[in-house]
């Protein structure tokens, strides 16, 4: 009997399917598409770790079982090139940062081939090669003539420690996503993409995401932060009626408003300070603010800090003067920056107006009777009716919502509107190793966008790493140049691209990646997206996630692709621990999934990593685990060659005797349930222990019964574990005289015929004690039950001598005989 020797079978059939090209894309347009993706790495010198692992063995047995059911399948792989640990090892060590990521890139591909993942590997894409670069580029400037890239001075999120700006998504409860270095505030100009014009259609789309995880949409939902409310215009008499809007999602609370607030950034603040006692100390404060980061400014908790300005604003209703004040808490960049301040109705407001001593005036009360003086010691936030509010006393607040604005509006006082927290992707970068941004700017002409045919703007060789500025500025060959509209002398932009672009549309490269003239042909893209199943970590629920939705529907709104989502199904694999935390080099809990295949083989691998838990929660890795992996692969090895006689002269499969019949059963029973397991609840682990029971079964299978029966069983074992464990199974195929690769085979069919059971097991009790058991037809009546009941020897002997009273029937389960 020959040895399961995973070290020796794994390479040799990993070269065979490299030579017969197993896993080339299929394009037979008979067959349905199914697109299954994992998420690219980011090639790092470390190589692929346990997450990567679950990843991408997930993807595969997808990708390998809907092959097997006969789709057309895209399943490519690539690496997300482009970032910062390449320049910053070019920084410590002198490398160069693309000879640096292209070693790492070979590494991981090895890693991967190494696991037995069924890639397509001419269609590979690497982010930071010309070829790709060059389309990020040309989509650049597609969103540039379509008005959704533009340039901006703002006050912009900066990470010290990385030297460089950061979008809003990449700050992390007021920190860098990459370094945890605390972000600070700096005014530049930069370059935003327009996502904020995609808000409700980033937010409609979600909609349709049956397949997301709920918490991943409500992520999104909550990031792009729709709030509903109205607009208010105050005027400023001492500015000449100066218009002053405030955004407010309570605009029923108007009456109560005691108070208004400014950012300290607001452009009326300089004026309205001007003269007044307080201008000295004020002007300080808003320099303060102008750098402290939002974290620091609106913490939970943070002190609310504020000054009164000395001017005053008048209520568009009632015309009393409201003073003015500016605070902390209140944000330039959301709404209108300039706040209401109601203190009786808003947590936040009674906190501030406690502090300093401005007065709280009540305007909702509970339904029912109320006491209208009551003092208040904490704020009231809940619904309510309407007084001290002029015309508008008597309604519930909800109308009133509706009431206000459209009577402000009626007298050109506002209305109403809604207001969102996503803001516009800010997408300069002032580093060297992303792609650069393909825009010139010349003294004459301005702001030139590179053509098309000039593609790409080549990433220059020249250039210093010192750690001290943005390497690109270094660059003479790089940074002076003509003017691609009127020849003249002319200067690059330096800012590179976030790097989040590159992700955001590789998956549509993927479907046309040899293609020189455009980044993807329409038609391409619409035979595979959208994309039927993208697995990835969860850490990515808003930053990579949105922004590929966003870049799919401009594309989309472009004609590029039908699809205007991305990934019809998100799942987010759970994480991969060690002893109850996660596996990390800080915590010395690595365990390398290379030496995981040395010792046991990458079939091992994926099996323990599928089977150990489902694929959605955390993984505790195990080393008995792993062992009984390994045992439970090498028990269906033994099987095969134990029965692989059999197949020299298949006889077919005639499950007439008992034991046949139940093999049978359980075969076709397992069929059915793998079938599901994988193809609709993705639940990878319960498709493993239905195998490894009808492994039991076979072991367990008597000598005489029927041969082809168990033949059968077996081939059909081996098929049900060729996603799981591909290179054993391919070599056990090849053992049983399978045709051709066990990986272009049909997937099993169940027998609907052969799960129905024809007979069950029933108790029979006598006055409710079990006293014997039956086997019965499942089409048996409740009186031929009771006769066969009553005809057995125990019975007989157990009612002797008694008057039986009632036989109550229950089919399929118990016959229950009261005797005395
Ligand atoms: C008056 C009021 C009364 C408010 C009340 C709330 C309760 P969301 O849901 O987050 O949209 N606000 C508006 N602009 C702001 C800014 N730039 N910085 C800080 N706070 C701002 O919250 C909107 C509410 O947040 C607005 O409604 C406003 O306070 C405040 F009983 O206006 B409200
Ligand atoms: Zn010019």
């Amino acid at each position: 009997m020959k040895k399961y020797e995973p070290q020796t079978i794994e390479p040799k059939w990993q070269k065979a399917w490299q030579r017969q090209d197993v896993y080339k894309t299929d394009d037979d347009k008979n067959k349905p598409k199914f697109y299954a993706l994992e998420m690219f790495p980011y090639p790092s010198g470390e190589g692929l770790h346990m997450g990567h692992v679950r990843n991408y063995s997930i993807g595969d047995v997808v990708a390998r079982f809907k092959r097997m059911k006969g789709f057309r399948v895209l399943h490519p792989m690539g690496a997300d090139a482009f970032g910062l640990p390449a320049e910053n090892a070019a920084i410590q060590r002198g490398v160069n940062p693309r000879e640096w990521t292209l070693n790492n890139m070979k590494r991981i591909r090895e890693e991967q081939a190494r696991l037995g993942i069924s890639y397509d590997w001419d269609r590979y894409v690497g982010t930071c090669e010309p070829d790709y670069y060059r389309f990020s580029q040309w989509l650049f400037l597609l969103f540039y003539e379509r008005g959704l890239a533009y340039r901006k001075q703002a006050a912009v999120n900066w990470c010290p420690n990385c030297s460089t700006v950061l979008a809003n998504e990449q700050v992390e409860d007021g920190r860098c996503w990459r370094c945890d270095a605390e972000v600070e505030k700096k005014e530049l100009e930069q370059w935003f993409l327009k996502i904020t014009d995609y808000a409700d259609k980033l937010l409609e789309g979600l909609d349709r995401l049956p397949k997301w995880p709920e918490k991943v949409k409500a992520m999104q939902r909550n990031w792009i932060g729709k709030s509903k409310g109205a607009e208010i215009t105050f005027t400023i008499p001492e500015l000449g009626d100066e218009k002053v809007s405030v955004f407010t999602t309570r605009p029923d609370t108007l009456y109560g408003v005691t108070y208004m607030v400014l950012a300290p950034e607001h452009p009326l603040v300089p004026q309205l300070i001007q003269g007044k006692p307080n201008e000295e100390t004020i002007r300080r404060f808003v320099k303060t603010m102008q750098n402290e980061s939002e974290l620091a400014r609106t913490g939970s908790d943070v002190e609310k800090v504020g000054y009164d300005t000395g001017a005053v604003a008048k209520h568009p209703l009632t015309g009393e003067d409201v003073p003015i004040w500016v605070a902390n808490y209140v944000l330039m960049d959301y709404g209108t920056g300039a706040v209401m301040g109601v203190p009786a109705h808003d947590e936040r407001d009674f906190a501030f107006a406690r502090k300093y001593d401005l007065p709280i005036r009540r305007v909702i009360f509970p339904f029912g009777t109320y006491d209208p003086d009551e003092k208040l010691e904490a704020a009231y936030t809940s619904e309510g009716v309407l007084d001290h509010s002029g015309p508008f006393n008597g309604l519930s607040n909800k109308e009133a919502m509706r009431k206000i604005p459209e009577h402000l509006q009626e007298k050109g006082l506002g209305g109403p509107t809604v207001s969102y927290r996503l803001r516009d992707w800010l997408f300069s970068r002032q580093r060297y190793w992303g792609c650069p941004i393909p825009i010139v700017y010349c003294d004459s002409c301005g702001v030139v966008p590179v053509p098309k045919e000039e593609l790409p703007v080549m990433l220059p060789e020249d250039v210093v790493f010192d750690g001290k500025r943005n390497p690109l500025t270094t660059s003479e060959t790089f940074v002076h140049t003509t003017c691609p509209s009127c020849g003249g002398k002319a200067r690059r932009e330096t800012d590179t691209m976030d790097t989040f672009i590159d992700s955001s549309w590789y998956f549509l490269r993927y479907t046309d990646p040899h293609n020189e003239e455009i980044p993807f042909a329409a038609d391409k893209a619409n035979e595979w997206m959208p994309v039927d199943y993208y697995i990835g970590g969860i850490e990515h629920a808003v930053l990579h996630l949105l922004y590929s939705r966003f870049v799919t529907k401009v594309l989309h709104d472009a004609g590029m692709v039908n699809a205007d989502e991305p990934f019809t199904h998100y799942f987010p694999q759970g994480m991969v621990l060690k002893d109850g935390s996660k596996m990390s080099k800080s915590k010395g809990n690595v365990v390398s999934p290379m030496e995981i295949i040395e010792r046991y083989g990458a079939d091992t691998a994926r099996m323990f990593i599928l089977f150990a838990a489902p694929p959605d929660r955390e993984l505790d890795w195990s080393d008995s685990g792993v062992e009984g992996s390994y045992r439970f692969l090498n028990r269906v090895w033994r099987m095969v060659q134990q029965h692989a006689g059999l197949f020299s002269n298949r006889p077919q499969a005639k499950p007439e005797d008992e034991a046949a019949k139940a093999l049978y059963r359980q075969l076709h029973q397992t069929i059915k349930k793998v079938s599901d397991d994988i193809g609709e609840r993705y639940q990878f682990n319960t498709a493993i222990s239905a195998v490894m029971e009808l492994v039991n079964a076979i072991y367990a299978y008597p000598e005489e019964a029927d041969r082809g029966t168990l033949a059968e069983a077996v081939e059909k074992t081996v098929l049900m574990l060729a996603p799981f464990a591909p290179h054993m199974t391919e070599e056990l195929w090849s053992q049983i005289g399978g045709e051709g690769s066990v990986h272009a085979q049909a997937w099993p069919m169940f027998d609907e015929k052969a799960l129905v059971q024809d007979e069950v097991e029933m108790v029979v009790q006598i006055n409710g004690k079990v006293r014997d058991k039956l086997v019965v037809p499942v089409s048996a009546d409740k009186d031929a039950i009771e006769k066969l009941a009553m005809e057995q020897d125990r019975i007989q002997h157990f009612l002797d001598g008694k008057t039986i009273r009632k036989v109550i029937v229950v089919p399929k389960k118990l016959v229950n005989i009261v005797a005395n």
